[in-house]
């Protein structure tokens, strides 16, 4: 495990800003400078659990006006009920066998057709724009769904840094792979690194979601931490999670789950309950903590925001 030493920890690593920025003065207030120091000591030895656990972490958000106002699923069901092939193939894998996934020192590379390529470390990705909580329903290809507080910020914000040139058709993701960290066996299910890609209109739409957190905090290993893609529209596997790369290109990009079987998963995988997969039908999905099934929404509700994307495309031959 890579942990890092206890005694490197400093307040500021696990504590929000807003805390420690108001540390001093509290302490000094509230107890004098003798009992600073204990309370002090106090908090050092608090701080440690949640890095050592390489847990979320709170953040700072501004609330998106057009949340969905549906319920929110229950965060502890988001958090153990994962798609992360990278950590094992079972719903409970990803919770279980992620905990010790070290994402210190993380670094994106953004590249490709691009006027200024460069790398971000988290912390430089993370400052490019406002943190926003965005609530939007997220539908699996499998048929089931669930309602998300994501916090980030859109993905145009990104490619605008690094300006696309008039040859980027397309972008391409790519998610961190070490099999020394995920220790699951060269097959997973599908051939890794998971690659994802997307039209570049689709990437700059604006609910396209670069995404470093949920239900109030950092993302949780299972969930895709430090970095992933969220798009509310598509089947759940277009979201690639802890994106190490994101390339602008100009040609299709290959994707993990088309190249496993393009039959049932296409490129372009919008949410659509008229499309059945071959295996079955799109119609309708559970909503995890419903008993009873609901109607699967064209563009998982999102029409008025992308629809217009794909005017004049048969969607039944590009599904
Ligand atoms: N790298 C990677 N990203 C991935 C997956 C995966 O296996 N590996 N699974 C996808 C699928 S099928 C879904 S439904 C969502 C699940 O996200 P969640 O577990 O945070 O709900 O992540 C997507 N992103
Ligand atoms: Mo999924």
């Amino acid at each position: 495990m890579l942990i890092k030493p206890e005694q490197e920890l400093k307040y500021s690593d696990v504590t929000p800003k807003r805390l420690y920025q108001g540390r001093r003065s509290f302490l000094l207030g509230m107890l004098g400078a003798t009992g600073a120091l204990a309370a002090w000591k106090g908090i050092e030895a608090l701080a440690p659990r949640r890095v050592l656990a390489s847990g979320p972490a709170p953040l700072q958000f501004v609330k998106w006006p057009y949340s969905t106002t549906e319920a929110e699923t229950k965060e502890d069901t988001v958090t153990h009920y994962n798609n992360f092939y990278e950590f094992g193939t079972d719903k409970a894998d990803p919770a279980n066998n992620a905990q010790n996934f070290n994402t210190s020192g993380w670094s994106v590379r953004v590249d490709g057709e691009v006027a200024k390529p460069r790398s971000f470390t988290l912390d430089e990705l993370m400052k490019l724009a406002p943190l926003e909580e965005r609530i939007y329903r997220h539908r699996c290809v499998e048929g089931w769904s669930i309602v998300v507080p994501w916090i980030g910020f859109p993905l145009s914000v990104l490619a605008n840094q690094v300006q696309p040139t008039p040859k980027a058709k397309f972008v391409a993701f790519e998610s961190y792979y070490d099999q020394r960290q995920m220790p699951r066996g060269p097959y997973s299910g599908i051939q890794l690194p998971y690659l994802e890609g997307l039209r570049l209109d689709e990437a700059m739409n604006p609910l396209a979601l670069l995404t470093f957190g949920m239900y109030g905090e950092t993302l949780p290993n299972q969930d895709g931490a430090p970095v992933r893609i969220v798009l509310p529209w598509k089947y759940g596997f277009k979201s690639a999670k802890s994106l190490v790369k994101i390339s602008f290109v100009k040609n299709h990009p290959p994707t993990a789950w088309n190249m496993e079987n393009a039959h049932e998963y296409g490129f372009y995988s919008n949410v659509n309950p008229n499309v059945d997969h071959p295996r079955w039908s799109q119609a309708t999905e559970r909503r995890l903590g419903d008993f009873f099934r609901r109607k699967t929404l064209m563009f998982n509700g999102y029409g008025d925001q992308v629809a217009s994307m794909y005017n004049g495309m048969d969607l039944r031959v590009n599904y």
